[in-house]
């Protein structure tokens, strides 16, 4: 599960959130969404020390109830990663420090790269980000996004960066990427690439709109069949399709099948339903 920007909805980074999650959902990774460049953002005037403070809170519960976690550069509208690679360095470097020698930790650093951003421009800013993790930590798994908004890894495939312990990240929201996305995916797979769906929604692109239950379980197929992991989007009471929780609720744990919107619906039962249980 990902949560929403944790700027914005810092309430739900506590022990009993993702402690439902866990036992609820059966979720085993939460995903810490850290904007970069939108309002209150890491680049974009917001508190540092108090982002700082809730990816660090966020991980030592998720440590605590022997969760994955991911820390997450989620780089939007700032489309280039190389626009902020001096704050993701030191963003990086202080996190890795502070987690080395954890095994729970995955470092996505940088969510989605678009605006014509290519491969060479996000390789060249990865592998500088990878060396500073990589003075702390050896071996921590990396994600690195993909051109087009996390979508093109066929271009990753083609080229991937030298290293061990890399992925990288490839993202749908399935009422707008279909059969064409999961080509790609199945193609760069086969190809030998380590992908991981680090985020999705079942609605359309813009995380709102109708969603569509038929193709998530087509991607949710075809992920299972070929071991790839998936990360929903987005732990949040906003208004919008692609939050778990209805605006009206303002509960952050214990949430009742009431509480929760259609894809949280949606997402509930297809993760118990995976755990083996019928309700
Ligand atoms: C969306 C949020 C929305 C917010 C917007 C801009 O759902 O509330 O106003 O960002 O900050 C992504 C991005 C993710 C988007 C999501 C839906 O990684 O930040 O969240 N999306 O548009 N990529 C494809 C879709």
């Amino acid at each position: 599960m990902s949560t929403h920007g944790i700027a914005w909805f810092p309430q739900y980074i506590n022990y009993d959130s993702l402690r439902t999650l866990r036992d609820d959902w059966h979720t085993n990774c939460i995903r810490l969404a850290m904007y970069t460049a939108e309002y209150g953002g890491y680049c974009a005037g917001g508190d540092k020390e108090q982002l700082k403070q809730l990816v660090k809170d966020g991980v030592s519960y998720a440590t605590e109830l022997g969760m994955y976690v991911i820390v997450d550069w989620h780089i939007l509208s700032d489309g280039n990663p190389n626009s902020h690679k001096k704050e993701a360095k030191a963003f990086f470097r202080e996190m890795s420090r502070e987690f080395k020698g954890y095994n729970n930790v995955i470092y996505e650093i940088c969510n989605e790269p678009n605006n014509g951003t290519s491969w060479k421009e996000i390789k060249s800013y990865a592998k500088s980000v990878i060396s500073t993790i990589r003075k702390n930590d050896k071996k921590a798994v990396i994600v690195v996004g993909t051109p087009t908004w996390s979508q093109d890894v066929d271009q990753a495939a083609a080229d991937p960066i030298k290293g061990e312990n890399l992925m990288y990240a490839l993202h749908f929201y399935a009422a707008t990427h279909k059969a064409d996305l999961r080509n790609k995916m199945t193609a760069a797979i086969n190809k030998g690439l380590p992908v991981f769906v680090t985020e999705y929604g079942i609605c359309d692109a813009s995380g709102n709109g109708a969603i569509d239950k038929e193709e998530a379980n087509r991607w949710v197929q075809t992920m299972d069949e070929y071991g790839v992991s998936y990360i929903a989007w987005n732990l949040s009471n906003k208004q919008e399709s692609s939050s778990i929780i209805k605006s009206s609720c303002s509960k952050v744990s214990g949430f009742k099948k009431s509480d929760l919107s259609d894809e949280g619906k949606w997402l509930y039962s297809m993760l118990r339903k995976k755990a083996g249980l019928t309700k």
